[in-house]
């Protein structure tokens, strides 16, 4: 399997993030592709190549534009008025009641407006790291649409919590979402995207949520208990023409393994039914024990049968790399649902 990756990531390097009351430094970190990648490289996986450039056109399929434009002049609106000494990050949000339809002129307004959470800072690299990881998920689409059985898109930022016009959960361009499209926009009647990272799919989910030609499953921590906290619900489960083509599969925290694989099993099931082109996996490994911001309990052997029961569904299938903060065992938990695949 050839796996898509640049350098460029590092240009997404923010300093910190509000968690826990304190402003920490940021989990989506440099080093997880780095480690990801060096084991990719230790592995018998298959070759590493950079990413072609795809400019606008298809990350306009899914984005709007306003959002584009914001994301792309963030920074230095940004420096202009605060300077280059701290990353952008909003402070407040409309709730209900309040405006939401009317883009603010300041900056801080505008990081707001286009914003869901106040841990996903922008930073001097962050457009060039964005579009340089939708890239990556385009380029590992081409191999696949040119007759490659799988490829993995080692993103980084990660992108299933980007909509149409928003970011957060240090995602900004939806990497999976981008790839999808472009499949159908060669010709493809129906695609599949299963999120297995730990967090629910929102942007993903949202982006294609009245649309019956893009299957969304997540498997995901219940939003009782976990952020997003306000999409993932089982019962969302599509609107007009997309009714019936959304699914979610909340789980409790210390979710185990059997429980896990139960759920997956549903989906599967409902891939096949679906019977789709082309399958996206939207590749978290923060379902591992020891991540430091979730609550599930898979361990490193799990992977490997993650990427065979994924196998088996026999479907050209694009993997898009998402979340995953122990950084010390992100590298083997991801490659081993590459091989596990591989070896199926
Ligand atoms: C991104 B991806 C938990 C705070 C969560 C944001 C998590 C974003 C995860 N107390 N902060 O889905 O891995
Ligand atoms: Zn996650």
């Amino acid at each position: 399997m050839k796996t898509i990756y640049t350098d460029t990531h590092r240009l997404q390097h923010g300093n910190l993030e509000l968690m826990d009351g304190q402003l920490l430094p940021c989990f989506e970190k440099p080093e997880r592709a780095d480690l990801v990648i060096s084991h990719v490289r230790a592995s018998q996986l298959g070759p590493v190549l950079e990413p072609q450039e795809f400019g606008i056109a298809p990350l306009a399929r899914i984005h709007a534009p306003n959002y584009l434009a914001f994301l792309q002049s963030a920074w230095d609106a940004w420096v202009e008025e605060h300077g280059s000494d701290h990353h952008a990050l909003p402070l407040n949000w409309p709730i209900r009641g309040m405006r939401s339809d009317i883009e603010p002129e300041a900056i801080d307004g505008k990081l707001s407006y286009f914003s869901f959470d106040a841990g996903t800072p922008i930073t001097p690299g962050t457009w060039q790291a964005v579009t340089r990881s939708a890239y990556v998920a385009l380029t590992a689409q081409q191999w696949i649409a040119s007759g490659e059985r799988a490829a993995f898109a080692l993103c980084r930022p990660p992108g299933h919590h980007a909509a149409a016009d928003y970011y957060g959960g240090y995602c900004f361009l939806n990497n999976a979402a981008i790839a999808a499209q472009a499949f159908l926009d060669q010709g493809a009647a129906r695609v599949a995207v299963l999120d297995v990272d730990y967090h629910h799919a929102n942007g993903t989910q949202a982006i294609f949520y009245a649309r019956d030609d893009v299957l969304v499953l997540s498997l995901h921590g219940d939003p009782r208990q976990e952020f997003p906290y306000f999409l993932g619900y089982a019962d969302e489960t599509g609107l007009g023409a997309g009714e019936g083509f959304n699914a979610n599969y909340p789980l409790p925290w210390g979710t185990d393994a059997s429980t896990w694989f139960a759920a997956l099993e549903s989906a599967c099931e409902r891939i096949t039914a679906y019977a789709p082109d082309a399958l996206v996996i939207s590749l978290g490994v923060d379902t591992y024990k020891g991540d430091p911001i979730s609550q599930f309990l898979l361990d490193s052997a799990d992977y490997p049968r993650l990427g065979q029961r994924l196998a088996r569904l026999g479907l050209p299938t694009l993997f898009v790399m998402e979340g995953g903060y122990a950084v010390d065992a992100i590298g083997v938990n991801t490659v081993n649902v590459l091989t596990g695949f591989m070896q199926a």
